[in-house]
């Protein structure tokens, strides 16, 4: 297994799912468990969106309602936001370092599709996505937004702008409809996706991500891009 983690590049893994679903804390625990094994420089965790660019900060202020934003100029901005990153992912992966992504390209989709603009296709949804890297993994930590409103980790909950129930159950559906249910395939290519069952225990979590990744073998392959 040591072996397989240790392939040319890093692995790029992606965690997500829904606000409250837990991903923050996996994705740590993630981290540690990965470092132990490959070494603190060979792992890296990166939340997105990254509200520390310019960018960054302009969906930042979205998010906290302190301005304002048709919902087209704010889908492109998440996805710009991405592409900023772009370059960083890919010379981690390059240098042998494992990225681990809270989000990424199926929040970006999952989120604005919920909000139902008819010119909001998942095509048009997609497009400006198309062309950054494709996951290795990608892990859907599913879990009820009921539940997870209950889920005391974050007292903030419902402070920002998407953290609304009935909006969070749309996002689940896209969710399960992008990344594949069973044995449904989705309709985004994010490498090999894992569904997991988020109103486990933490560990229990932590132990189904990293049976989903101890054994995934990216060998020679170099890194793909999303079409
Ligand atoms: P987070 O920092 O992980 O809490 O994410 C911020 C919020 O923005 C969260 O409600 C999920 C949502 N979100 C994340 N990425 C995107 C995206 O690309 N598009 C849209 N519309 N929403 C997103
Ligand atoms: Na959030
Ligand atoms: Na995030």
């Amino acid at each position: 297994t040591a072996k397989n983690l240790k392939g040319n590049r890093g692995m790029l893994i992606v965690l997500e799912g829904l606000d409250r679903a837990g991903k923050t804390t996996q994705c740590q625990l993630l981290y540690e468990k990965l470092t132990k094994k490959l070494g603190t420089d060979k792992v890296r965790v990166q939340k997105v969106p990254d509200r520390s660019t310019q960018i960054g900060q302009a969906i930042n202020s979205y998010l906290i309602s302190q301005t304002h934003l048709p919902d087209q100029a704010i889908h492109l901005l998440f996805s710009a936001n991405r592409w900023e990153l772009r370059d960083s992912i890919l010379s981690s992966l390059a240098a042998g370092q494992t990225l681990i992504l809270d989000r990424y390209v199926p929040s970006g989709v999952a989120y604005s599709l919920a909000k139902e603009v008819p010119s909001m296709t998942l095509e048009w949804c997609l497009a400006p996505d198309l062309g950054l890297p494709q996951p290795d993994v990608t892990i859907f930590l599913d879990i009820d937004p009921d539940r997870a409103k209950l889920q005391t980790a974050r007292a903030d909950f419902g402070r920002e702008r998407y953290e609304v129930s009935d909006f969070q159950a749309k996002v689940r559906k896209n969710f399960k409809t992008l990344l594949g249910d069973g044995a449904n395939p989705g309709a985004l290519r994010m490498g090999k996706v894992v569904t997991i069952d988020a109103c486990q225990e933490l560990d229990e979590v932590a132990n189904c991500i990293w049976i989903a990744i101890k054994d995934l073998h990216i060998g020679e392959k170099e890194i793909e891009i999303i079409q």
